[in-house]
C-alpha cells in the first residue's frame, strides 16, 4: 500500500514536470517569454492573498471556538486574577494579530504591480516610530506591573490563621505533611532519611531509627571486608612467615630481652591464625577483586561519615530547642491523596529530596518549583469544593490533582497526587484520621536511648 502511494506521488511529480514543459513550449510558440507577467496574473495573485486571509481567519476562529476554553473556572481566589491576566494578554495578542495580518494581506492585494503606477518612496517618519514604540511600552508596563502585583499576592506572607501544608517531592511521588495539633512542622534533616522516615523528620525516634539503619549497614560492610578470603589467606601467610621463618635469621639470640616479647607475639600470632582458620571455615567468606575491596573500604568510610553526621544533627539541636524536636512527633504524613478545607487560606511549603520537581495544580492556577535544599512557598485559597466542581463540569468522576510539571525522570508522567477540597468539618474529620508521625515515646526509654547514642558518639569521635 505504501509502495502504491509512493508510486502515485512519483508519477504525479513526473506528470507535473511534463505539463510545465508543455506550457513553456506553448508560451514560446505564442511568442511570449516566461518572465512576462500580465496584469491579470498579478490581480489574480492579489485576490488569492485575500482568499487565503479569509481561510486563515476562519481556521483560526474555528480553533478558538473549538479548543479556546481549555480550563474550567479557577478553583482558587488568586486564580481569578491569573485568568484575568491571561485573558487580557490574549485580547491584546488577538487585536494585534488581526490588525497586522489584515494590513499585510490587504496591502498585498490592493497594491499589486501595475506598469503605470510607481510606489511612493517613504523612508522614515519620527511620529510613526514614536507611536509604535510608546504604545507597546505602555501596554507592556501595565501587564508587568499587574502581573508582578498578582505574583506578590500569591507569594506574599500568609495570614496567621492560614493552614500550613508541606508538599515533599521525590522521584516519583508526592508526600503531604500537616503540622499536627501544635501547628509547627518538625525540623527535617536529610541525613535522617530512612524507609520509615522518608521526610527525614528530626525526632528522638527518627535519630534512633537512622542510627540503627546505618549501624546495620556498617556492620555488613565491615564483615564483608573482614571476611575477604584473599586478604585472610595473605594474613595467615604473613603470620606464618614471621612465626617460622625470618625472625630466626635476625640474630635475636644477642638480645635476651626480646625473648619475652617474642613469646607473646608467637602466642598472639597463633591465636590470630586459629581465628582466621575459623573464619575461613565459616559461611561468611567474601571474595572480592582489589577494586571491589577498595570500593568496600570507600563505602565503609562514607557510611561512617554519615553516622558521624547523624550524631552531629543530634548534638547540635538537642537541648537547645527541644520543642523543635517534639514538633515533629505529631506531624501527619499523607500519601496518595490530601485534603484541603474550602475557603481557608493554605500556605504550601515545597521541598524536594532529589531533583527539581514542580508542583502544579492546574485547577487552582498554581505552580511552584520544588528544589532540593531550597524550600519554596506559595499560598492560595480554594473557593470551589470537589463536589461543586463535579456539578459545574457535569462530571461525577472529576478530581482535583497535583501534578509534577518538570520533566524529572522516567516516571515523571505519572507523578501525581489526588487533592480533595471539602467543607472544614469534613476536612477536620479526615485529618483526625491521619496517623501522627511518631507517638510520644516512653520518656525512660528515651533517656536510655539517648545515653547509648552519646556513648556511641564519643566512641566515634575518639576513633576519628
Ligand atoms: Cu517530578
Amino acid at each position: 500500500m505504501k509502495l502504491l502511494i509512493l508510486l502515485v506521488i512519483v508519477l504525479g511529480l513526473v506528470a507535473a514536470v511534463q505539463l510545465s514543459k508543455v506550457y513553456q513550449l506553448s508560451m514560446s510558440l505564442r511568442g511570449k517569454r516566461e518572465e512576462d507577467i500580465s496584469e491579470a496574473d498579478n490581480r489574480l495573485n492579489g485576490n488569492l492573498w485575500l482568499a487565503f486571509m479569509v481561510a486563515f481567519y476562519a481556521g483560526f476562529i474555528w480553533l478558538l471556538v473549538r479548543y479556546g476554553d481549555y480550563a474550567p473556572p479557577s478553583a482558587s481566589l488568586h486564580g481569578e486574577a491569573v485568568d484575568w491576566l491571561m485573558d487580557f494578554n490574549m485580547l491584546i495578542i488577538f487585536v494585534v494579530f488581526f490588525l497586522v495580518n489584515t494590513l499585510l494581506f490587504w496591502f498585498s492585494a490592493k497594491y499589486y504591480y501595475r506598469a503605470d503606477r510607481k510606489a511612493q518612496f517613504y523612508a522614515h517618519d519620527n511620529k510613526l516610530e514614536l507611536v509604535w514604540t510608546v504604545i507597546p511600552s505602555i501596554v507592556l508596563a501595565i501587564l508587568i506591573a499587574y502581573g508582578l502585583q498578582t505574583w506578590n499576592d500569591m507569594t506574599g506572607e500568609a495570614s496567621d490563621d492560614a493552614i500550613r501544608v508541606e508538599l515533599y517531592s521525590k522521584q516519583f511521588d508526592w508526600t503531604a505533611r500537616y503540622p499536627g495539633t501544635d501547628g509547627e512542622f518538625g525540623l527535617v534533616n536529610y541525613n535522617l532519611i530512612t524507609p520509615l522516615n522518608a521526610l527525614g523528620i528530626v525526632t528522638e525516634g527518627g535519630v534512633q531509627d537512622a542510627l540503627k539503619e546505618i549501624e546495620l549497614k556498617i556492620a555488613k560492610v565491615e564483615s564483608e571486608i573482614a571476611y575477604e578470603k584473599g586478604h585472610l589467606i595473605a594474613e595467615i601467610e604473613a603470620l606464618e612467615d614471621k612465626l617460622h621463618g625470618d625472625h630466626h635469621g635476625h640474630g635475636h639470640d644477642e638480645h635476651a630481652d626480646d625473648h619475652g616479647h617474642e613469646g607473646s607475639f608467637d602466642a598472639m600470632a597463633s591465636a590470630r591464625i586459629a581465628e582466621i582458620e575459623h573464619m575461613l571455615a565459616s559461611g561468611k567468606l567474601t571474595i572480592l577483586t582489589d577494586a571491589a575491596y577498595e570500593a568496600k573500604e570507600d563505602k565503609l568510610y562514607r557510611l561512617q561519615r554519615h553516622r558521624q553526621r547523624i550524631m552531629e544533627t543530634r548534638n547540635f539541636t538537642y537541648g537547645e530547642d527541644l520543642s523543635a524536636w517534639d514538633a515533629g512527633k505529631d506531624d501527619q504524613i499523607v500519601k496518595g491523596e490530601f485534603h484541603l478545607p474550602l475557603g481557608r487560606e493554605i500556605e504550601f511549603v515545597f521541598r524536594s529530596r532529589d531533583v527539581i520537581h514542580s508542583a502544579y495544580m492546574p485547577h487552582f492556577r498554581a505552580q511552584m518549583n520544588s528544589v532540593p535544599g531550597v524550600p519554596t512557598r506559595f499560598k492560595m485559597t480554594p473557593i470551589i469544593s470537589t463536589d461543586s466542581m463535579r456539578i459545574i463540569l457535569d462530571n461525577p468522576d472529576f478530581d482535583y490533582v497535583l501534578l509534577c510539571n518538570k520533566v524529572c525522570g522516567a516516571s515523571h508522567y505519572n507523578m501525581q497526587m489526588k487533592l480533595v477540597v471539602e467543607s472544614e468539618e469534613s476536612y477536620e474529620a479526615w485529618l483526625a484520621e491521619q496517623d501522627e508521625f511518631l507517638m510520644k515515646e516512653d520518656s525512660e526509654e528515651l533517656e536510655e536511648e539517648k545515653a547509648t547514642t552519646e556513648v556511641a558518639s564519643e566512641t566515634i569521635t575518639a576513633s576519628l
